[in-house]
C-alpha cells in the first residue's frame, strides 16, 4: 500500500538555445513522481515534456495538477494488497489520457517492484538484451557552424558519432541546404538524421526529402502532421530513405494502424508518449510483427526519464537505429548522486535493482519550483 505520492517540478537551464521548429528551449522542466510505500519503499518516474504545451497535449503543470488531484488519491485509497497489474488496471479504468502522467506513475511503481525483487527493472519488463545502448545527438544551436564544431568535438570526445538536425523553422530551402552542409563537413562515415518536427505540407516533404537522400541523409523524422498519417504512407511508398514516425505515435492503438497503413519504416519508441514502459514495450512489439525498425526517442527527460527508457530499450530485440537518449546531456545541473555513465558513443544500462539510480533528493530540494 502507498504512502505518500509527490509531483516536483524542477526547473534547469539547458547548455546551450535547443532550437526545434516548434519552440526554442533555454530551460527544461523536468516533472518527476516520488511514491512512496507504507513499507518505506520509494519509486522514481519522470513525466517532462518540451517547450510547455509547444509539443505535447500535457504541460508540466497540467500533469502535476493531474497526479496531485486524481492519482495520488486514487492510488492512496487502495486498502487492499494489489500487485502491479492489478494496481494499474485500477489507474487505467479510473484516468483517461494523461499518458505522460501514467508513464511517471507506473516507472515508479515498477521501480519498486523490482527494487522488491531485487532485479534490474529491464528484468521486470521482460529481461534486458543489452547492457548499453548507442546514444546520438542532437545538433540544434540554429548555425550551421556552430553545429560542425560541436558535431566534431562529440566525435572527438567519443561521446557521439551519429546526429540528428532539428530542421523546419526556416523556409525549405535554407534548412536543407544546411544539413547537406553539415554532412560535407562531417563525412561519409558520420549518420546524418532530420528531423521535421511536423513542420512540412506534402509538397514541401516531396521537395526536401527528395535533396536529403541525394545528400545521404539517412532517416527522416516526422516531417508532416501528427493526423496526416496517409502523407506519410505515400513518403514511405515513394522514397528509399528511411522514414520514421515519432509525434505520430502515441501508444499501442497508433502503432497498430501506422503498422497496418505501412506508415513508417521506422518507429521512434517514446515512453511517455506511449503512456508507460510496458506500452513502449508493446509498441516495440507491433513493430517487430509488422517488419519495422526501432528508434529509441526521448522527450528531453532528465536522467530518471532517460534511464526508464533506457531499461526498456534494453529489451528490444532489434534496435536497428540505436536511441537518442541524450537528454540529461543537455542540462546544466545533475540530479543524481552518480552521473548516468556515458562513454564509447554509448549509455550504460545499470544492474542495480530497480532503475540503478541513486536521486540527490538535496539538489533537488534546493532546485525545484517553489510556487
Ligand atoms: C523530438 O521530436 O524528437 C528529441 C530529441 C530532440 O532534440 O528533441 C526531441 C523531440
Ligand atoms: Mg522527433
Amino acid at each position: 500500500m502507498y504512502k505518500s505520492v509527490e509531483t516536483i517540478l524542477v526547473d534547469i537551464p539547458t547548455i546551450r538555445p535547443h532550437k526545434l521548429s516548434v519552440t526554442t528551449m533555454q530551460t527544461q522542466t523536468l516533472v518527476l513522481v516520488k511514491v512512496t510505500t507504507e513499507n518505506g519503499v520509494v519509486g522514481w518516474g519522470e513525466a517532462t515534456t518540451i517547450g510547455g504545451l509547444n509539443y505535447g497535449e500535457e504541460s508540466p503543470e497540467s500533469v502535476k495538477a493531474n497526479i496531485e488531484t486524481y492519482f495520488a488519491p486514487l492510488l492512496l485509497s487502495i486498502k487492499q494488497p494489489l500487485n502491479f497489474a492489478q494496481t494499474f488496471k485500477l489507474l487505467r479504468k479510473s484516468i483517461n489520457g494523461n499518458r505522460f502522467a501514467k508513464c511517471a506513475i507506473q516507472t515508479a511503481l515498477l521501480d519498486i517492484q523490482a527494487k522488491l525483487l531485487n532485479l534490474p527493472l529491464s528484468e521486470v519488463l521482460g529481461g534486458r538484451l543489452r547492457n548499453r545502448l548507442p546514444v546520438l545527438w542532437t545538433l540544434a544551436s540554429g548555425d550551421t557552424d556552430k553545429d560542425i564544431a560541436e558535431a566534431k568535438k562529440m566525435i572527438e570526445l567519443k561521446r557521439h558519432n551519429i546526429f540528428k538536425l532539428k530542421i523546419g523553422s526556416n523556409p525549405l530551402q535554407h534548412d536543407v541546404d544546411h544539413v547537406i552542409a553539415i554532412k560535407k563537413a562531417l563525412g561519409a562515415d558520420i549518420s546524418i538524421r532530420v528531423d521535421v518536427n511536423r513542420a512540412w505540407s506534402e509538397l514541401e516533404c516531396i521537395r526536401g526529402i527528395q535533396q536529403l537522400q541525394d545528400g545521404g541523409i539517412d532517416l527522416i523524422e516526422q516531417p508532416c502532421a501528427i493526423e496526416q498519417t496517409e502523407i506519410l504512407t505515400r513518403l514511405t511508398q515513394r522514397f528509399d530513405v528511411a522514414i520514421m514516425a515519432d509525434e505520430a505515435l502515441t501508444g499501442p492503438d497508433s502503432a497498430y494502424r501506422l503498422a497496418h497503413q505501412h506508415a513508417a519504416d521506422v518507429f521512434a519508441v517514446k515512453v511517455e508518449q506511449s503512456g508507460g514502459l510496458i506500452e513502449a514495450c508493446e509498441v516495440a512489439k507491433i513493430a517487430k510483427l509488422a517488419g519495422i525498425d526501432l528508434y529509441g526517442g526521448t522527450m528531453l527527460e532528465g536522467p530518471i526519464g532517460t534511464i526508464a527508457s533506457a531499461h526498456a530499450f534494453s529489451t528490444f530485440e532489434s534496435l536497428a537505429f540505436g536511441t537518442e537518449l541524450f537528454g540529461p546531456l543537455l542540462l546544466t545541473e545533475e540530479i543524481l548522486k552518480t552521473p548516468l555513465q556515458y562513454e564509447n558513443f554509448e549509455l550504460a544500462v545499470p544492474q542495480a535493482a530497480g532503475l540503478g539510480i541513486e536521486i540527490d533528493e538535496d539538489k533537488i530540494e534546493q532546485l525545484r519550483r517553489k510556487a
